[in-house]
């Protein structure tokens, strides 16, 4: 991809009132001239001045010029705001190209923000983070990041790692002379005290993973438990039909909810029985697909039932024991017995009434943090960050074996390891198909 040209895109979504034109490189003011006009010229002495105006000759138009390098890009940027729709912003740019633009890759403007050191990779990936975030957690998580947190941190333990590494080279290359080394024992502790930050780091994986990507529920259960009905009840809208004929779902449905603040992916599962026909039994099939790769079930008990325990032993035969699942007796409504003990963790509620609902989402709540605290940190790593955050750790207690027994050539070997996988979290030493998987995931225009 060639980084020195001048890119333009369309930077707003569809459907607003005002569209946006976006145009960075170093010919960005020579080309919006040539399709922007106005009484008063963009130039440096007006730089981040909005200039009512008109796109050639056409519609209304306010554009503004951000000269680099303090800009978002690092380059010089112009935007112009069209009061016409999106229509108006595509004519802008196919009139841009014309000038001279090249059509910019989804997330080619962070990407050069990136290169010209406006931000690291954590940082850049908090960008879309923020444009996907799809709900507050997400979006304050996806701002810390964006400020630096998570990259200060990562200096700090990769500058320590590079003190520690330029102390055992020293020792490597001048093993005679009695210089003023830090002792093993320094060395050691410096090692250890960015383990433990680091280790800090990594422990907010799973709230980062579930903010970031959210958690499939699946709700299953036999035929007629109210399945459907509690999906209904959850999402707030009739999504699914609920009938009183048992086989009523025929095939998973899937929605995106948000549950006390976490995003998940509900689907709703045909009922699991002895189906007589081909199309039931295709569902079922998808039913059983469904809960092996769910992450939490809600495995529905009919409460109202004669036969309790035979709705238990259902529940056993399809729910995979080391599943995270919650088994819901429904219709508590107009249940009259006392409910058998299913041996794990249970709700009772009425997808009719919604009595229980709370009840069912604390328990969802345990099941999503693994009986741990609420998470509620300033920042927590995504799997990426993760997988070279545990690189980097299975380096250090080795690196620190190695220093005390002052083998300094093989104590050498991991700390450096260490470092570049701190270096890969951050993009300073990231190769080009990690980078080109980050920023594709980018919308156009950012
Ligand atoms: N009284 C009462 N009836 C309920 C409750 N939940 C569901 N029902 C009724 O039970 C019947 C079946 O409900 P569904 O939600 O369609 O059940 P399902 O599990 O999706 O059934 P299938 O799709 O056939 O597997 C309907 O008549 C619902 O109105 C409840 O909490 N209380
Ligand atoms: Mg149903």
């Amino acid at each position: 991809m060639d980084t020195t040209d001048t890119i333009a895109a369309v930077s707003s979504g569809s459907g607003g009132a005002i569209s946006i034109l976006r145009i960075s490189g170093s010919k960005a003011l020579n080309i919006s001239s040539n399709i922007w006009q106005s009484r008063q010229r963009l130039s440096p002495e007006k730089a981040r001045t909005m200039i009512l105006g008109k796109i050639n000759g056409g519609e209304p138009a306010l554009a503004v010029y951000m000269p680099g390098p303090a800009s978002y890009t690092g380059e010089d940027i112009v935007e112009i705001h069209s009061h016409g729709g999106n229509i108006c912003a595509r004519r802008a740019l196919n009139l841009a190209i014309e000038a001279g633009a090249r059509q910019a890759e989804p997330g080619e403007f962070t990407y050069r923000a990136f290169l010209n050191g406006k931000m690291d990779l954590t940082q850049a990936e908090a960008v879309a983070d923020m444009i996907n975030a799809r709900n507050n957690s997400a979006l304050k998580l996806s701002e810390k990041q964006i400020s630096g947190l998570l990259k200060n941190k990562l200096s700090k333990s990769r500058e320590a790692l590079s003190l520690a590494l330029s102390e055992i080279e020293s020792r490597m290359d001048f093993p005679e002379e009695d210089l003023d080394w830090k002792s093993p024992e320094e060395l050691s502790s410096i090692l250890s005290d960015t383990q433990r930050d680091l280790e800090k780091l990594l422990a907010t994986k799973l709230e980062g993973q579930v903010i970031r990507e959210g958690v499939r529920v699946v709700i299953a259960g036999r035929p007629n438990a109210g399945k459907s009905s509690l999906l209904n009840l959850i999402l707030g809208t009739e999504r699914a039909i609920v009938t009183a004929l048992p086989g009523t779902t025929r095939d998973t449905i899937e929605e995106g909810a948000s549950i006390r603040n976490i995003p998940v992916r509900l689907t709703d599962t045909a009922g699991i029985r002895e189906a007589d026909n081909i199309i039931e039994s295709m569902g079922i099939e998808r039913s059983k697909d469904s809960i092996q790769s769910a992450e939490i079930i809600f495995w529905l008990l009919d409460a109202s039932v004669e036969n309790l325990s035979e709705e238990i032993e259902e529940m056993k035969t399809h729910c995979p024991l080391e599943a995270n699942a919650i088994a819901v007796w429904n219709k508590a409504d107009i249940s009259k017995t006392n409910l058998p003990d299913t041996e794990m963790r249970t709700v009772k509620i009425s997808a009719k009434t919604g009595e229980g609902l709370d009840c069912l989402f604390d328990e969802f709540e345990k099941a999503v943090w693994h009986n741990t605290e609420k998470h509620e940190s300033e920042l927590a790593v995504s799997s990426r960050h993760a997988a070279l955050l545990e690189e980097a750790l299975e380096c250090l207690p080795e690196a620190i074996q190695h220093i005390s027994q002052e083998d300094w050539e093989i104590a050498a070997v991991p700390v450096r390891a260490a470092i570049n996988a701190i270096g890969r979290i951050t993009g300073e030493t990231a190769d080009p198909d990690v980078l080109d998987q980050i920023f594709s995931r980018f919308c156009i225009g950012k």
